[in-house]
């Protein structure tokens, strides 16, 4: 059976874009086809400035939004990466196959750092060793598929070269991943900013669907999102992003085809209409499970252990061959 890993970063309130572009595919289909690994990788939220009890929070909050979407620990692994020692134990090894160059060249790196000190803060060493991290994650376990949204794709590519490099070198350690993306919702474009991803820790917060958004908030933010001075409802990426974003957004929660629903619609106003009302049914079930989960915080911890545990028998050996197959002296 293939291996799956996959993840997401408290570094702030799961979006739609999290969910459309991630979670909902390894609950409906990754976890049932796979033997899957999700994780909670917090490590990753340290890269940039941030508030330590916020990240425990989130990092909470991420674990019981991934169960209420629909993760099953009877069918998958669910953990915290910082709980299995084995990511940083690796990352440090890739560190020594990945060079200086392919770092700087990474997309998210020049943009997180450009924001990083328009913010007023230090661009920190972590962001930009952040890939080799995630390279780690994925390798330690033998991982076959990474699904991810867009966005993430360059990082899987650099897992990929890292993972060829390292069992050239030192002998056959790794298996190389490849990245798998959704069919519609891949790119899940901010309300507000058409042209940039939802991103969950973005500063233009109107433009961006929170998990957790109540149902008329959700509305207000897709009846305002920016559209364009047209008339016509037309699935034009490049020149209509903003009709676009939100054909795509309708697409993906009712399993439609963008370019197929631009002929439905005569108003703008009745396409935002009926992609808000798509969007709070979509988020309903998950926003009731998780009602259900913060009443019980003993079952999500009990389900973080267990998968941590889960994690790291199946990490460990992976990480202690490439260890030795390094140079490294086995120890005790
Ligand atoms: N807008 C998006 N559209 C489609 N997929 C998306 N993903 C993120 N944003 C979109 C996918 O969600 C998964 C988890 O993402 P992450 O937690 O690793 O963070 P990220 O990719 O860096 O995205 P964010 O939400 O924008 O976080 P910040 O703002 O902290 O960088 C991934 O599979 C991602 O592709």
């Amino acid at each position: 059976m293939k291996r799956v890993f996959s993840g997401v970063k408290p570094t702030g309130h799961l979006t739609l874009g999290n969910y459309l572009g991630a979670m909902r595919r390894w609950a409906e289909v990754d976890q049932h086809q796979a033997d899957a690994l999700f994780c909670v990788v917090d490590l990753h939220a340290l890269t940039v400035e941030h508030d330590p009890g916020r990240v425990r929070r989130l990092s909470r909050q991420g674990a019981t939004l991934l169960l209420a979407s629909g993760l099953d620990p009877r069918l998958c692994t669910l953990f915290v990466q910082s709980h299995v020692d084995e990511h940083a134990r690796l990352s440090y090894l890739l560190e020594c196959v990945a060079t200086d160059g392919e770092m700087r060249r990474m997309i998210q790196y020049k943009e997180k750092a450009v924001r990083e000190r328009e913010r007023g803060g230090s661009v920190r060493l972590s962001l930009l060793t952040y890939p080799v991290l995630m390279a780690a994650d994925i390798l330690a376990y033998g991982t076959d598929e990474v699904p991810v949204g867009d966005d993430q794709t360059q990082h899987v590519e650099l897992a990929r070269d890292l993972a060829v490099r390292f069992n050239q070198r030192y002998g056959q350690a790794f298996v190389v991943p490849r990245a798998t993306r959704p069919r519609v919702g891949a790119r899940v474009m901010n309300l507000q900013e058409p042209t940039s991803k939802m991103g969950k820790s973005d500063d233009v917060g109107p433009g961006i669907v929170y998990l957790l958004d109540e149902p008329d908030v959700v509305r207000k933010k897709v009846m305002r999102a920016v559209t364009d001075s047209g008339r016509d409802v037309v699935y034009d990426r490049e020149g209509r992003p903003g009709v676009a974003n939100l054909l795509e957004i309708l697409a993906a929660c009712t399993g439609g085809n963008p370019e197929a629903l631009s002929g439905v619609y005569e108003s703008y106003g009745a396409l935002k209409k009926d992609t808000a009302e798509a969007v709070v049914e979509v988020l309903r079930p998950v926003q009731e499970r998780h009602r259900e989960l913060c009443a019980d915080p003993g079952y999500v911890e009990g389900v973080l252990r267990d998968g941590a545990e889960r994690a790291r028998a199946m990490a460990r050996p992976r990480v202690d061959a490439a260890y030795r197959a390094i140079g490294l002296l086995p120890g005790g």
